[in-house]
């Protein structure tokens, strides 16, 4: 992102939980505050020091340590990187229950940790789930053993809940246990091209008829995102004849290749009736497949390249979720930037993004705090799947009420009572 940077001078790069353990030990006695980091490529600024905090870098923990090949369940130290994870799945065929565009090197340990979201939260849920096990390094040096690889397991209170989504502020994650699904034998991959937004909406909810049970991925996209794509990212071209103002892409997973052949036949028939078929494309090989998750998966990137970006990353009611881009695209008219709309939309999750040439107070000044006006009039949520890091946690407070946000204050303080885990992030200043 290029827009946080510490003053650390000391990165720990310990190679088990005990060393991770005698780490804490050490900080806990010498108030020495501590930054854990996995793969460091969240987008909030939560991996990254502040001052100059003490980076526990986790990817010496990388192995994968044991798998319940009948059940799916593998157990995994937290520095394993997502692809390599899948990779390894992939010979069980098994798959991991998370997907995201920084799999090459995002790990699973600060997926866990930042409850990451991604392109298959559609199909397979929130790591609140599927993660069924946990053990964590407290501020103390204690390590808390709660790594069962158990489905169901109501002994009370469900305490790894908490350091899914910590940000690192309440412990340091060390392994996971996991529950993963079966590879699907049959996917397919659709590129739509949709005239308005309205008729993305009723185009997914023809697909929730027609795919119910095979769909994994429900994704949008606006022209403008797409443009970037094609101008910064090399070997990405346009798959259909001519451009349109909004564009899906629709994935299905499932166990039978005729079967979901049907299914997608009667689902483009069903479009078509409703005259929604603008154009579109179905992948027929794997190779095509990556090509159209290209041109969603590395909008991110491109933004990147093409200027200064400032990033909002918001849940609201989908019916919605378009009016948000029009109208900040409204406030910014006299502004040099590209407003940009995409995302999640299965979930409910919009990337809202503004590029522009170089960073900008005057457009900083017009997105913040109307923005989180707009979501909290919404009943939103300021951070749908990125976490708060250093970026929002100023703002909890248009999505989470005083009560909640005291109570999370408590907690942190609980479990780290001198303030060295991850400070400054997620929580408001004082
Ligand atoms: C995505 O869905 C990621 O592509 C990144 O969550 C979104 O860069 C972004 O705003
Ligand atoms: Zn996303």
């Amino acid at each position: 992102m290029k827009k946080w940077q510490g003053k650390c001078s000391v990165v720990l790069r310990p190679a088990s939980t005990k060393e991770v353990s005698q780490i804490m030990k050490h900080c806990y006695a010498r108030n020495l505050a501590v930054v854990p980091q996995g793969g460091n490529t969240g987008l909030v600024g939560g991996s990254i020091p502040v001052y100059d905090e003490i980076v526990i870098s986790l990817g010496r923990m990388n192995a994968v340590e044991s798998l319940d090949p009948v059940q799916g369940i593998v157990t995994v130290q937290a520095g394993c990187i997502l692809e390599q994870l899948t990779s390894y799945l992939d010979a069980y065929d098994l798959t991991a229950p998370l997907d995201l565009g920084a799999k090459g090197s995002c790990m699973i340990g600060g997926n866990i940790a930042t409850n990451a979201g991604g392109l298959r939260y559609v199909r397979y849920g929130s790591l609140r789930g599927t993660v069924l096990g946990l053990e964590v390094v407290l501020a103390d040096g204690t390590v808390l053993d709660s790594l069962t690889s158990l489905r169901k397991d109501n002994t009370g209170y469900d305490l790894k809940q908490l350091f899914i989504g910590s940000e690192g502020t309440l412990g340091v994650i060390t392994r996971a246990s996991i529950l993963c699904p079966r590879k699907p034998t049959s996917v397919q991959v659709l590129f739509l091209a949709l005239r308005t937004y309205d008729e993305v909406l009723r185009a997914m909810k023809l697909a929730r008829t027609h795919l119910q049970e095979i769909i994994s991925a429900i994704e949008f996209q606006d022209i403008e995102s797409l443009n970037l794509v094609l101008k910064h990212i090399p070997g990405a071209r346009d798959p259909l004849p001519e451009r349109s103002a909004f564009y899906m892409l629709i994935e299905t997973s499932g166990s039978n290749a005729s079967h979901d052949a049907e299914k997608i036949s009667e689902f483009l028939a069903a479009l078509e009736k409703e005259d929604l078929l603008v154009n579109g494309t179905l992948a027929e090989s794997e190779k095509q497949s990556q090509e159209l998750w290209k041109l969603r998966e590395a909008i991110s990137e491109s933004l990147s390249k093409e200027g200064y970006v400032y990033k909002y990353d918001v849940s609201l009611p989908v019916a919605q979720m378009y009016n948000l881009v029009e109208k900040t695209r409204m406030r910014l008219q006299n502004a040099t930037a590209h407003v940009v709309g995409y995302g999640h939309l299965g979930d409910g999750n919009l990337h809202l993004n503004i590029v522009c040439p170089k960073a900008d107070n005057d457009v900083l000044s017009l997105l913040e705090p109307w923005l989180f006006e707009q979501l909290k009039s919404y009943r939103g949520s300021i951070s749908a799947e990125h976490g708060l890091g250093q970026a929002k946690n100023s703002f909890i407070y248009y999505s989470k009420s005083p009560e909640s946000v005291r109570l999370m204050q408590q907690l942190k303080h609980f479990f780290d009572p001198k303030g060295i885990l991850n400070p400054y992030k997620v929580l408001p200043p004082n």
